[in-house]
């Protein structure tokens, strides 16, 4: 696949807001890759795809989460969660991405998972700090950035636990799972 096609592509599943963020997410996570020692086209890749299918209606989200089999367990979560399982299974589908690692970092951008890939950890803590990004605390995430990303993720996924706890809303698994799994890797 033509990465030219496949941005046009992408960019038609989206508002041009985040249309610009993924521009962000993927100038960003080719940084991180060179920085770290990862494969910057498979990180640009990952980056373009992560939010394919953010914008689209939440039912269409639903129907393929309960037709094609991925985990039953996102319909109990934040609805915010399932774009990037539905995202990875789209991008899989509709334009033939077969690299698993790609796939995966698509699919836990948003929730992170234990044991994750330096591809993982480029394109979810890129998502975090692309510059368009402005919340608080994503100065000292960018700060971190510079020598862990271990403990950028660390700081990133305590933000937002805590905004998840303060608005008494579930904690996805997962996420809680990354948050330890990366501070044991400090150890
Ligand atoms: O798609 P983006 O907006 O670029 O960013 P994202 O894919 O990281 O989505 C973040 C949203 O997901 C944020 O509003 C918080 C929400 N969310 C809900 N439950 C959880 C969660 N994020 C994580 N990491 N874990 C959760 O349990
Ligand atoms: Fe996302
Ligand atoms: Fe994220
Ligand atoms: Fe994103």
């Amino acid at each position: 696949m033509n990465l030219d096609k496949l941005k046009e592509a992408t960019r038609a599943q989206m508002p041009d807001k985040r249309w610009r963020h993924t521009l962000g997410v993927v100038e960003t996570a080719i940084k991180l890759a060179e920085r770290y020692d990862g494969d910057p086209a498979q990180a640009e890749l990952a980056a373009l795809l992560h939010d394919y299918s953010k914008a689209w209606p939440i039912d269409r989200k639903e129907a393929v989460i309960r037709e094609h089999g991925l985990s039953a367990e996102l319909l109990d979560n934040d609805k915010e969660l399932w774009h990037a399982h539905v995202g990875a299974w789209a991008v899989q589908t509709e334009h033939g991405i077969e690299d698993e690692e790609v796939l995966d970092a698509i699919r836990y951008h948003t929730s992170g998972r234990e044991g994750m890939t330096k591809l993982d950890k480029i394109v979810c803590l890129a998502d975090y700090i692309e510059p368009g990004r402005n919340y608080p605390g994503v100065e000292r995430i960018r700060q971190l950035a510079e020598h862990s990303m271990e403990e950028a993720l660390i700081a990133a996924f305590g933000s937002t636990i805590a905004v998840l706890v303060e608005r008494g809303k579930r904690i996805f698994p997962l996420t809680v799972l990354a948050r330890n799994d990366l501070i044991m890797q400090m150890k």
